[in-house]
């Protein structure tokens, strides 16, 4: 079996506890769960991670770039948080590792503040998936297996 990267970045671990009119009420470990029975349905291997620390998550993009490289794994979804919107180092991990990512955010970032309408990493990712709550990490999972 091939596998796929979920990852999720800074505060993500607070889904479920706080702000739910913007997050929804579903918690991390909710997706997780989710994300386990969609990737079962599409016979893919889930590796799900969230830190709230740019350097790991730099270093987990370097990592599934190199199994991607060894024809182990087909790339990630990844919802990068507020770093979206402003962390060059990330759009550079992901283009230096040549990872196919999935970018993606539980709420429509455009009917938000101005701030999140710009994202740094959109044009080194596959495509972005933007406010259909976390529906949104089943739909991009089904996306790479299909090969987008
Ligand atoms: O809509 C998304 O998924 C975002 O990527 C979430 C980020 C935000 O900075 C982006 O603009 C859009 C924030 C994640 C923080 O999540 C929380 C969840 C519950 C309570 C507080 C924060």
């Amino acid at each position: 079996m091939t596998t796929v990267l979920v990852l999720n970045g800074p505060n993500l671990n607070l889904l479920g506890t706080r702000k739910p009119e913007v997050y929804g009420n579903t918690s991390l470990a909710d997706v997780e769960k989710m994300c386990q029975k969609e990737a079962d349905r599409l016979e893919l291997d889930l590796v799900f991670r969230q830190s709230n620390h740019e350097g790991q998550l730099i270093d987990w993009i370097h990592e599934f770039g190199r199994e991607v490289k060894a024809g182990n794994c087909i790339g990630a979804v990844y919802n990068p948080g507020a770093h979206t919107h402003t962390s060059v180092a990330l759009h550079d991990a992901i283009e230096g590792a040549a990872l196919p990512v999935v970018e993606l955010h539980i709420s429509n970032v455009h009917k938000r503040e101005e701030f999140r309408h710009h994202s740094v990493v959109s044009a080194v990712c596959k495509g972005t998936i933007t406010g259909l709550g976390v529906e949104g990490y089943r739909a991009a999972l089904r996306a790479l297996q299909a090969g987008y």
